[in-house]
């Protein structure tokens, strides 16, 4: 009898033990997320989808994420301001949308004449990338990562062929980030309008030219139909775009949790690189098929020596006004110039040896 007894006392702590292990391990932890992109949006609201599933299945349903797109939060260009407030925990959005806010979150999307995608990874990730990220978004109450990167963007839609630098004066282009900038010093005014709203402002003349993505995203948003000239690319070669993550919703997570949402994230900024990459090719073989019209430009050599001698300038007067400018800066073009001596003997002459052949 003793001896059942003890048995029972013991199976009753173990049940007791293991339901308690079972609670514990089964918290669950919701995060929502606001995204700058509308709902259903490709290949960014994709990302943010493949990440929110990928914590969940990896965390065992212990990380749910709730995804709240522009259309549900109507402020596609306040992510920043959600995030920091703690009214949303994550946001995905890009960081040079915040240069208006502080100047500094600039340097982490892409800059013009910048690293290309491989370049600007390296930089982030083994380059001190991202704890020059931190020191600007740290202050801030904010957790920045790298979101998904489009590779090299197209230079956007134009109404008028751009002939001479004089064509930029009083152009009102809509492009983000030190591109924008640079156009403005070359007498341009540029502004930054969120993704929905980008067509209505080109078809309502608001805007005379606009640059968005390139053609995987670009072609779907009927931008051809109302400006022909599509010009190839010189201020966006690796645009990344950002996972916010307010600091107090990352340290209420237990820290398995944080590295699985860490992973979660890395892996699908990655993956929307490939999809970008597939997208944009089959949309560069369906547009030479079914829009012929579209005229595909390059900017006259002398537009481009203005628009390169109008970065330089800004680059150093931006530096001499802000020392982390500076210690951002000074690390970007040291990577870059390390990187690209790289680039060019392995990407640039294998390429170059194609198309001799
Ligand atoms: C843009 O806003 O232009 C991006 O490429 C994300």
């Amino acid at each position: 009898r003793t001896v059942r007894n003890a048995l029972v006392a013991a199976s009753t702590v173990a049940v007791l033990l293991s339901s308690t292990a079972a609670y514990s391990a089964e918290k669950v932890y919701r995060l929502k997320l606001a995204e700058t992109w509308g709902a259903n949006f490709p290949i960014f609201g994709d990302t943010t989808k493949a990440m929110a599933e990928m914590a969940e299945k990896m965390s065992n349903g212990r990380l749910q994420i709730r995804i709240d797109s522009a259309n549900k939060h109507k402020a596609p260009l306040g992510v920043f301001d959600m995030v920091k407030a703690g009214q949303y925990d994550i946001g995905h959005s890009a960081s040079y949308y915040w240069k208006g806010k502080v100047p500094n979150t600039l340097y982490f999307s892409t800059m013009p004449f910048g690293m290309v995608a491989a370049e600007q990874y390296a930089w982030f990730y083994h380059g001190g990338g991202m704890e020059l990220m931190e020191k600007v978004y740290g202050p801030h109450n904010l957790l920045s990562f790298p979101g998904g990167n489009t590779g090299v963007q197209m230079g956007g839609w134009f109404q008028k062929e751009i002939k001479t630098v004089d064509d930029l004066k009083g152009l009102k282009i809509r492009i983000p980030g030190f591109a924008g900038e640079v156009l403005a010093k070359l007498g341009a005014s540029p502004t930054n309008i969120a993704p929905g709203e980008l067509y209505t402002a080109l078809e309502r003349r608001t805007i005379d030219a606009l640059e968005w993505v390139g053609p995987g995203l670009d072609l779907r948003m009927g931008f051809h139909k109302i400006a022909p000239y599509y010009y190839t690319g010189w201020h966006e070669p690796a645009t990344e775009l950002q996972f916010l993550v307010n600091k107090q919703s990352w340290e209420r997570l237990p820290a398995d949790l944080q590295e699985i949402l860490r992973v979660a994230m890395r892996l699908s900024a990655y993956d929307m690189y490939i999809l970008n990459t597939h997208a944009s090719a089959e949309n560069w073989s369906t547009m030479k098929e079914e829009y012929p019209n579209i005229k595909v430009m390059n900017f006259p050599d002398d537009v481009m020596a203005a628009i390169r001698q109008a970065n330089d300038e800004l680059l150093e007067e931006q530096a001499k006004n802000d020392p982390l400018a500076k210690e951002i800066l000074d690390s970007q073009a040291a990577y870059l110039e390390k990187a690209r001596e790289w680039t060019l003997i392995a990407d640039k002459a294998y390429l170059d040896s194609q198309a001799e052949q």
